[in-house]
């Protein structure tokens, strides 16, 4: 079998697994978006379609006033006695909680808190027991993995918080997840930071209490010595078996934009690793412990097709499960059709951390080609290239009397903002064009019938490496209008195209 990471691409990060008969799911991190934690499912491992959302309800979805890279952070999946359950922290409550559901395609329960500190929650199943792991810290505050049980009912702790494991050195020991295999438990976590010099490592165990014992080939898995290489930052993720008795492992990477620019905005995505049993039952991932763009398994003989190339339009996306909004979105700001989406804006800028009238797909690929049709009615309406609130790339386009002002922002920190091109056009549609490669975003207007270039921003600027943080670069079709005069910007004829 072979394929190429990342299998899944643009900001879903923090991948965990999970199979239910046939077939297989993954979840991701949402932070601030709206709805939370996407959910994927597959058929083999490697081709994965987005499904819906575990949280899509603000009862589930605290994420009013959060900072971009707040709110919903690393989730856990897990299918047990035929239900779904999906843990995670709603970090800028210091909240970790699950959900459940009978069906992956319906609705999810209301949060169940989980008196535990620490992020990165994750839930084990013994018999009839049930057991909450998160990250956290020992008495001597070195960082640790810890554990209770629960009840799965209620969330109630039925026993003490334990630390199972201080992990093997490396800063920020996070992802834990522990497993059952044969007649080990095995410990999984992930150090280093999700940056640069991220690692997987494990330990096993006799008991699930511990003590564990470290795997003499740690880390497992890490990118950090592969300097120039595109695939970088490999850590957090969870194992899973497929119902051949092939062993994955499923974990976030980035790909950097440049062999020698070490900069990423496309946010952590998600790859696939084989994993492999030694005969002494220790385990290795990937190809030699590194996480690789094309990926061969000799073992494993079924082909799969993967194609990244692809032609989006209003058509062919589904508003409700493609689209995200930031925080909680007042919906009385956006009508949806089959072919056209219209916006109204509100005194909320894109700088806030409100929720602007702001609607967005992930950028996927650093290539990519756009174009679309704006009627921005007398108010301001485009497109954004958002990373976060204080890092973010527009094409605006203003309706005045008969015209419309069309210019080209942005914003990186508070040490630069501005525009680089502002024209008048005498015409109240606007047709837009933005072509991306991995290091610029070019920005373009059609009138006449030519395509006037109105210049380029590197896409560096908008890299987690210059404003932070744990997202990536999103494509946002927005409105603002200071005056709020219930103005309504149409959208039409968008076409999104990687080829
Ligand atoms: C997540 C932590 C991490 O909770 O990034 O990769 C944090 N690691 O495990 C946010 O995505």
């Amino acid at each position: 079998m072979k394929y190429s990471n990342p299998v899944v691409r643009g900001m879903y990060p923090d991948p965990s697994v999970c199979r239910a008969g046939d077939k297989y799911y993954m979840v991701c991190s949402s932070f601030a978006l709206f709805p939370g934690v996407p959910i994927f499912e597959s058929e083999n491992m490697v081709n994965w379609k987005l499904i819906g959302h575990c949280l899509t309800r603000e009862s589930q979805l605290k994420v009013r006033g959060v900072s971009c890279s707040g709110g919903i952070f690393a989730p856990t999946i897990r299918y047990h006695n035929g239900r779904f359950y999906m843990v995670t922290t709603n970090d800028s409550l210091h909240e970790n909680f699950y959900v459940y559901s009978d069906d992956i395609y319906g609705e999810w329960s209301d949060p169940i808190i989980v008196e535990q500190d620490g992020i990165d929650p994750s839930l084990f199943f013994e018999g009839e027991k049930s057991y909450f792991i998160s990250n956290g810290a020992d008495e001597k505050g070195l960082g640790c993995i810890q554990m209770c049980e629960i009840d799965i009912e209620t969330g109630k702790k039925l026993s003490e918080t334990k630390v199972l494991w201080q992990g093997t050195g490396g800063r920020y020991l996070e992802a834990p997840h522990l497993y059952r295999f044969g007649d080990w438990y095995y410990l999984l976590e992930a150090e280093g930071g999700t940056e640069y010099g991220h690692m997987v490592n494990y330990a096993r165990s006799k008991s699930m209490w511990g003590p564990f014992e470290s795997y003499s080939g740690n880390p497992v898995l890490t990118n950090r010595n592969l300097g120039g290489y595109l695939l970088q930052g490999a850590g957090h993720g969870d194992i899973v078996e497929d119902k051949e008795g092939n062993w994955w492992f499923a974990h976030l990477a980035f790909r950097q934009i440049d062999r020698w620019l070490t900069f990423h905005h496309l946010g952590r995505e998600v790859c696939m690793e084989p994993l492999h049993w030694n005969d002494d039952g220790w385990f290795t991932i990937g190809m030699d412990g590194i996480a690789a763009i094309d990926v061969e398994v000799p073992d494993i003989s079924n082909e799969v097709v993967q194609d990244f190339s692809y032609h989006k339009t209003f058509e062919t996306l589904n508003w409700d499960k493609d689209w995200s909004y930031l925080r909680i979105p007042d919906k009385e700001n956006y009508k949806t059709s089959k072919h056209s989406l219209s916006l109204r804006g509100t005194k909320h800028q894109l700088s806030e951390l409100a929720s602007p009238t702001f609607i967005a797909l992930r950028q996927d690929e650093f290539t990519m080609e756009l174009s679309l049709k704006i009627k921005p009615a007398m108010q301001e309406a485009g497109i954004s290239l958002y990373m976060d609130d204080t890092h973010h790339y527009e094409v605006a386009v203003n309706g005045r009397e008969g015209q419309t002002e069309v210019s080209v922002r942005y914003t990186i920190g508070s040490c630069a903002s501005g525009e680089i091109a502002s024209v008048t056009l005498a015409q109240e549609t606007v047709e837009l064009r933005i072509e991306a490669d991995p290091l610029y975003y070019y920005f373009f207007v059609e009138t006449e019938g030519k395509k006037v270039e109105l210049g380029k921003l590197e896409t560096r600027y908008l890299s987690s490496e210059v404003a932070g943080g744990f997202t990536g670069a999103l494509i946002g079709l927005y409105a603002v209008d200071a005056k709020e005069q219930g103005q309504w910007a149409e959208f039409s004829d968008l076409h999104i195209i990687h080829k």
